[in-house]
């Protein structure tokens, strides 16, 4: 790990590094980079356990995206209309200048509440991430919602659980069936491909995947179960009442964790494979042969994803699912249990970095799935305030990742709005800016990372230096904070300085012990991560009945058919079903190549995506007059977007399958796939349905 040291034949140094992508498996990196300001290939740290050497093959061509000819460079002035993309270059400070301006002529017209800073995750950096929460608090500005990813899922495990932390991953190797519940693993956290397949060869375990259609991982498990969008807690139930009808539940686990075996179990005596087949797709034999592998095999670890979250039923299937291993009683066993996410172990003090010192509580929160409402004037989106007048966004591209993109589009284009979009790339967001300004990239900015995947805390020193006219987040906070006056003391301090207080606040050392160390692991007790010593409700118990209004949960009040949830786990149909209008199924996966719409840019996953694809079953191709590579076209009430089919059975009958999110502008009429998923808030607490639409085809 000598990071000073250059291999004398080569000249090539190797940096440490964390991927700021959001994604779970948050890698410890090892960079090549030659000359002090080139970067070649990027590897994965061997010594951390968790990355165990391997990162996906789009960021080891990271070269290709850091180097990139388009890299924004310059900051951008609108010249044309909006949205033209016709921008001339300025100078720093007098982009700056004007952006504060308005901002503050906005504050003074319409008060702070019509400026609203919008982020998300582009990386997951905790400084260059939410920095930007900083000066929304210090300046009393509209705050931030966070819901298009964990909205449903979150809740759905904390209402079951009472936190969001789960058992540690390392605990795979100890593992005799292993269920990829709803990801994509092979494309969207491959770290858990290798622990897991290492724990098939090592051992012998099972693995068991579930989805909607035959992905990668589907194709590398023992056990592929197939089953029908939005239709996992009809499983979840029907392994369960195997469990209890098996003697195969345990009852002595349950009795000393659970809130209320004995109603749950009179509550699934209808809840048959029979009944589960019907609603599922899946087989009665296929329901039976996974419930037996959970009841006869304790250490069996539940990886469960956010994929299947992404529905109208999301949080209640996420809950359903979590209690399997409650019925089970894996939870007590080594290598047995469910992990979701680990954020919840870090237990940071975010004071600092976030300005929590200086939130007002009493301003409003505006939903980030709902920019689209937002931005229309929606009187309950916007909370019964004013409008939204002035915008800065980082790290995220709305104009392609957000639900309902009409409503998104015809927002963005109100001349009334003022924009301006801090980005690596002119994305389909910063094109319809009025001020573009030119962002660093990771390897270019120090910063501090946590793992969702995993519990290991991580600094990323600066590897390079960033091309000249490339600012980072926190750089450009702290110059807008200085013209508007904005005061905290955060904004005096560098990311190191951020780090190392946030790191000290909060018990875990200090900046120079994390840097020499590279990580920190923060895995909970064995007995803690396992909830042996009580799950985080207040009664200890892990809850079968879900209280949903009050789910431990940092939400923005109750949102969505929230009051027709189920309380104990069962199949609440109230996704968008297909109709005679809307005969077909619409889920939007993830792109291997892709991470949301970043590297959409980069030839290389470019070239391995082709082009927008709706993946179909044959017949349905067939019945429709289509073949394999012609043009058709998808709609609903909310638009409609054109792209090429592809025949594959695995899709089933009724469903298609779009991967990755491409910019709207690599669609042959410039409408990208979010066109069709809706903006309407997922029970309980918002958040988006991305995989639960649907649509007409037809050729064209
Ligand atoms: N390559 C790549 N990696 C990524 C991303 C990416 O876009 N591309 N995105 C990143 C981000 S932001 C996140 S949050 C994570 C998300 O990663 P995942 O947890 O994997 O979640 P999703 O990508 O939403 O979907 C995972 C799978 O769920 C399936 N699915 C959809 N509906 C259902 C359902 O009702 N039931 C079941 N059982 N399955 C269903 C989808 O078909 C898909 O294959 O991945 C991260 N990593
Ligand atoms: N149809 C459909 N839509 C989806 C999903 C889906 O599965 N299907 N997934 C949803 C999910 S889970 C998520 S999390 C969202 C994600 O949506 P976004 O958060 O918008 O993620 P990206 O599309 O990857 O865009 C991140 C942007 O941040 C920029 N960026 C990266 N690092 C920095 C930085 O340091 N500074 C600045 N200023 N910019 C930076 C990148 O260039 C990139 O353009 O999309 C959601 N949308
Ligand atoms: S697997 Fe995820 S965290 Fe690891 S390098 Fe790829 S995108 Fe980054
Ligand atoms: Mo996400």
């Amino acid at each position: 790990m000598d990071s000073s040291a250059a291999d004398p034949s080569t000249g090539i140094v190797r940096r440490p590094s964390v991927c700021p992508h959001d994604c779970p498996s948050t890698c410890a990196l090892d960079v090549e980079v030659t000359g002090g300001q080139r970067i070649g290939r990027i590897h994965g740290a061997e010594d951390q356990r968790y990355t165990a050497g391997v990162v996906c093959a789009k960021v080891a061509r990271y070269a290709e995206r850091i180097h990139h000819p388009d890299r924004l460079t310059r900051p951008l002035l609108r010249v044309g209309p909006k949205g033209s993309g016709q921008f001339k270059p300025i100078d720093w400070n007098e982009a700056l200048d004007r952006v504060a301006e308005r901002f503050l002529d906005v504050e003074r017209r319409c008060g702070a509440e019509a400026v609203w800073p919008y982020f998300y995750a582009g990386t997951m950096g905790l400084v260059m991430r939410d920095g930007i929460e900083r000066l929304t608090h210090a300046k009393r500005y509209s705050r931030f919602f966070g819901t298009i990813c964990v909205g449903a899922a979150w809740p759905g495990y904390a209402a079951g659980a009472g936190r969001i932390s789960g058992v540690s991953p390392s605990e795979m190797a100890k593992s005799d069936v292993i269920v990829i519940w709803g990801t994509n693993a092979v494309a969207t956290q491959v770290n858990l491909m290798t622990h897991a397949t290492r724990a098939r060869k090592e051992r012998g375990a099972t693995i068991v995947a579930i989805d909607i259609y035959d992905t990668e991982t589907m194709r590398q498990a023992d056990l592929a179960l197939r089953l029908r969008p939005g239709a996992d807690g009809a499983l979840a139930c029907a392994v369960m009442h195997v469990l209890f009808r098996d003697g195969l539940a345990d009852r002595d686990y349950m009795a000393r964790y659970a809130d209320a075996p004995d109603a749950l179990e009179a509550h699934l005596e209808t809840r048959t494979p029979q009944w589960a087949s019907a609603i599922t797709g899946l087989s009665v034999a296929a329901i039976e042969e996974f419930a037996s592998l959970v009841g006869r095999h304790k250490r069996t670890f539940f990886r469960l994803g956010y994929g299947f979250s992404r529905q109208r039923n999301g949080a209640a299937n996420m809950h359903a699912a979590l209690c399997v291993p409650t019925v089970s009683g894996a939870w007590a066993h080594e290598g047995g249990g469910a992990l979701h996410s680990n954020s919840g172990c870090f237990k940071l003090d975010k004071t600092m970095i976030e300005g929590l010192d200086a939130r007002d509580p009493s301003v409003r929160r505006l939903d980030q799935s709902r920019v689209g409402a937002v931005l229309g004037g929606d009187a309950e989106a916007l909370k019964g305030g004013g409008p939204v007048k002035a915008m800065l966004i980082q790290n995220t591209n709305p104009l392609a990742v957000a639900p309902d993109q009409e409503k998104v589009r015809r927002g963005f284009a109100r001349e009334d709005l003022f924009v301006c979009v801090h980005e690596q790339f002119l994305t389909d967001t910063a094109r319809t800016a009025d001020v573009v300004l030119p962002a660093t990239m990771f390897l270019e900015h120090d910063d501090l990372y946590t793992g969702g995947g995993h519990q290991y805390l991580q600094f990323a020193p600066r590897a390079i230096d960033p091309p000249e006219g490339c600012r980072s987040n926190h750089e450009v906070v702290v110059a807008l904070a200085e013209r508007l006056g904005a005061r905290h003391p955060g904004f005096a301090m560098s990311p190191r300085q951020l780090i190392d207080w946030t790191l000290r606040a909060s018990g875990r050392g200090t900046l120079a012990e994390l840097e020499a160390g590279r990580w920190l692991d923060c895995a909970p007790p064995f007995a803690q991560a396992h909830f042996l010593d009580g799950f985080a409700h207040a009664d200890g118990k892990f809850h079968f009945r879900a209280d949903w209004p009050a789910t431990p949960y940092a939400n923005d009040g109750l949102k969505g058919p929230w009051r027709e949830m189920p309380s104990l786990p069962d199949h609440w149909p109230v996704n968008e079903a297909a109709d005679d209008e809307h005969p077909f199924k619409l889920a939007i996966s993830p792109a291997r190549n892709f991470l949301n719409s970043t590297f959409t840019e980069t030839a290389t996953s470019r070239a391995r995506e082709r082009r927008p694809t709706a993946m179909m079953h044959p017949d349905d191709l067939a019945a429709l007059g289509l073949a394999d590579g012609d043009l058709a076209r998808l709609g609903n009430g909310r638009g409609e977007v054109r792209l090429h089919v592809r025949a594959f059975a695995g899709v089933s009958r009724g469903l298609i399958v779009s991967e990755g999110v491409w910019p709207p502008s690599a669609f042959l009429d410039g409408r990208g796939i979010n066109t069709l998923t809706g903006d309407d808030s997922v029970a309980p607490f918002g958040g988006a349905a991305f995989h639960d639409t649907r649509v007409w085809a037809r050729a064209g």
